[in-house]
């Protein structure tokens, strides 16, 4: 008993210190990280910055596929990509670098694997893929064509306890909903802009319920400031919500998309900066602890930034 209770001694103090060794990737550069918490196991679907190939003109952000990461033992963040390359979109234009920020959810026993990518129909900007597997890293079989009635960036997922789903998606001066039907693939619902956020730009929003209140955080453009977290509360996953103030002030990190889960009863934000390259267009994911107040609200997060 004495050496199992040393083991898990070890292993909670090793998860701690792999979560305030930031960045948490180092072979390749990673943004825009949705962490997931599924049968008590922590995975990481990122985003993927590289450096434009030679003869390849620099898109905003230079994105060409996906990784998505596991942590091992409480240790080790295993990297299980790429599983899904821009080319391999089957709806998607060639070569366009504009792989964004994806997210991943499961649902009875499924997963399904949610990004934006342009459209070779050219009929929106981005458009929002599904792809679905047995297993939280794949392989995915991806659907044929993008979710029809929606298109923007930055997919957001969150099953609420009734097993109702609801995808949030955009960036702009406003953020959408619509309700999933149970097949994950299409919309039940026509998108609803979600009232009560502050004005300014927003993108990369991620849902959570704490203690029966539903947290809306996104990304926030403050235009003395630059992109900050922000939060917004309320009784109803649709909204309308209550902006409640920031979690995280600008940490000159080009865009602030980020998560937050509990993971073996710690509250954790995972974002991005560029610890190794110096540059905003080439980031790293991280983590930092989060703490919420009593009253339910959030204390703003200070970066372990070095
Ligand atoms: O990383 C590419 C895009 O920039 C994401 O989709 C946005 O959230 C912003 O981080």
């Amino acid at each position: 008993l004495r050496q199992k209770l040393l083991l898990l001694l070890l292993l909670l103090i090793s998860t701690k210190t792999l979560l305030a060794q930031n960045p948490l990737v180092t072979h390749m550069f990673t943004a825009d990280p949705t962490a997931r918490v599924f049968d008590g196991k922590l995975y990481i679907y990122p985003s993927h910055d590289i450096v434009p190939p030679k003869n390849v003109k620099a898109p905003r952000f230079c994105m060409p596929d996906y990784h998505i990461f596991s942590l091992e033992e409480g240790i080790t963040l295993k990297d299980h990509g790429p599983i899904l390359d821009q080319n391999e979109v089957p709806w998607g234009k060639k070569n366009t670098y504009g792989m964004w920020a994806p997210d991943c959810i499961k649902k009875e026993n499924m997963y399904y694997y949610y990004y934006p990518a342009p459209p070779k129909d050219e009929s929106s900007f981005r458009r929002i893929g599904v792809g679905v597997s047995k297993s939280p890293t794949g392989p995915f079989k991806w659907e044929k064509n993008y979710i029809k009635g929606i298109s923007g960036i930055d997919p957001g997922l969150f099953i609420d306890d009734d097993n109702k789903t609801y995808l949030y998606f955009g960036g702009g001066q406003d953020l959408f909903v619509s309700q999933l039907k149970d097949n994950m693939k299409e919309i039940a619902s026509k998108p609803i802009k979600i009232q009560g956020l502050p004005s300014g730009y927003k993108e990369g929003s991620f849902t959570f319920k704490k203690d029966g209140i539903y947290y809306f955080t996104f990304a926030h453009v403050f235009p003395q400031e630059g992109y900050t977290i922000g939060y917004a509360t309320s009784d109803n996953p649709k909204g309308p919500f209550t902006y409640r103030g920031k979690i995280m002030d600008n940490i000159s990190n080009g865009t602030n998309h980020h998560s937050i889960v509990n993971y073996k009863g710690d509250w954790i934000l995972f974002y991005h900066w560029w610890d190794i390259s110096g540059y905003n267009k080439l980031r790293s994911i991280r983590a930092d602890y989060v703490t919420f107040m009593k009253d339910g609200t959030i204390k703003k997060v200070k970066p372990t930034l070095r």
